[in-house]
C-alpha cells in the first residue's frame, strides 16, 4: 500500500483501515494529512476489495482538531480565496461506509471528522468537544450542523458556546457515538463491525448508507418515497436474488457484489 507522512493504511481483510499519525501533535489535522486522508479515503473507496473504512487515532488523540499552527497566520481573504480546508467536504463523498473509532480528544476537527463517518465507537476516556469558541472562531465542518442534527438544539448551542468537552458516556447517552469500549479493545471492536458490513452485498450496502443519509435531507414523505424506490431497485440485483434464495435453501449466501 502507498506510503504517507501523517497517517497509516493498512488493510484488514476487507476493512481499510486508516490511522492517523501525528501522534506529537495530538493528530492535529494540517491540511496535508487531511489531504492523506482524502486520498485514503478514495483509495479504499475505489478498491472492489474493501467493503468498509476505520479511522481511529492514538489513545491519546483520535484528533486536537485543525491545525492551530497552519490556522494562525492566515488572513480572510487568503482563507476565503482559496476555500481553506474545503477539501474537509471529500469525506461526504465516500460510498463506502466509514467507522470511526475514538480513543482520547476528539476536539474541533476532530470531533467534526468522528461526525463526518457514518458511525463513532469510543473508548471509555474519549473526549469530545467543540472548542472553537475559546480561539475566537467557530466550527467549520459540521460542529454546529451535525452536532445540532445528532443531539438536539440546547446541548448543541450549550456545548458549542462553551467550548465544554463532553465525555463519552455523554456522547453516547445523546446518541453521538453508538457504543463505547474499553480503549484497548476499541479498536478491535470497530474491525469486527467494519468486517461484518464488508461481508454484505456492496451495492446494497451502499443504497443503505444512501437511504440513510437522505434522512438528514428529505422530508420523511420524500425519505420514504427515495427509500422505496431503493429497495425496489435492488431487485435488480444478482445479491438480492442470492440472498433470498440462501435464505430459503439455508446455507450462507455468495455474494458477487453484482
Ligand atoms: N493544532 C496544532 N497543534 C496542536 C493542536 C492543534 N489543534 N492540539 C495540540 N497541539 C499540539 C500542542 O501545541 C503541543 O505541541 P508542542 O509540544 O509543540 O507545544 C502538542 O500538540 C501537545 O499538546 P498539549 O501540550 O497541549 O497537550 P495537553 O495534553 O496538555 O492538552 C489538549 C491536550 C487539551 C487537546 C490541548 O492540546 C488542546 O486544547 N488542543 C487544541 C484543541 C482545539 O482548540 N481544537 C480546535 C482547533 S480549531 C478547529 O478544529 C477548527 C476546525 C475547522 C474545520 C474547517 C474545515 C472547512
Amino acid at each position: 500500500s502507498k506510503s504517507y507522512n501523517t497517517i497509516l493504511v493498512e488493510t484488514r481483510g476487507k476493512v481499510g483501515l486508516i490511522t492517523l499519525n501525528r501522534k506529537k501533535e495530538l493528530n492535529a489535522l494540517s491540511s496535508e494529512l487531511f489531504h492523506e486522508v482524502n486520498d485514503a479515503l478514495e483509495t479504499y473507496d475505489s478498491d472492489s476489495e474493501i467493503g468498509a473504512i476505520v479511522i481511529t487515532g492514538s489513545e491519546k488523540a483520535f484528533a486536537a482538531g485543525a491545525d492551530i499552527k497552519e490556522m494562525r497566520d492566515k488572513t480572510f481573504a487568503e482563507v476565503y480565496k482559496t476555500n481553506f480546508l474545503g477539501h474537509w467536504g471529500r469525506i461526504n463523498d465516500i460510498k463506502k461506509p466509514t467507522i470511526a473509532a475514538v480513543n482520547g480528544y476528539a476536539l474541533g476537527g476532530g470531533c467534526e471528522l468522528a461526525m463526518s463517518c457514518d458511525i463513532i465507537y469510543a473508548g471509555d476516556g474519549a473526549i469530545f468537544g467543540q472548542p472553537e469558541i475559546k480561539l475566537g472562531v467557530i466550527p467549520g465542518a459540521g460542529g454546529t450542523q451535525r452536532l445540532t442534527r445528532a443531539v438536539g438544539k440546547s446541548k448543541a448551542m450549550e456545548y458549542a458556546l462553551s467550548g465544554r468537552p463532553f465525555t463519552a458516556q455523554e456522547a453516547e447517552k445523546w446518541g453521538l457515538v453508538s457504543k463505547i469500549f474499553p480503549k484497548d479493545q476499541l479498536l478491535g471492536e470497530a474491525i469486527k463491525l467494519a468486517e461484518e458490513i464488508a461481508g454484505f452485498s456492496q451495492p446494497a450496502i451502499q443504497a443503505c448508507k444512501e437511504a440513510v443519509n437522505s434522512a438528514y435531507e428529505l422530508s420523511l414523505k420524500e425519505g420514504m418515497h427515495f427509500e422505496r424506490r431503493l429497495f425496489q431497485a435492488l431487485f435488480a440485483l444478482n445479491d438480492k436474488k442470492e440472498g433470498m434464495n440462501a435464505f430459503v435453501e439455508k446455507r450462507a449466501p455468495k455474494w458477487t457484489n453484482t
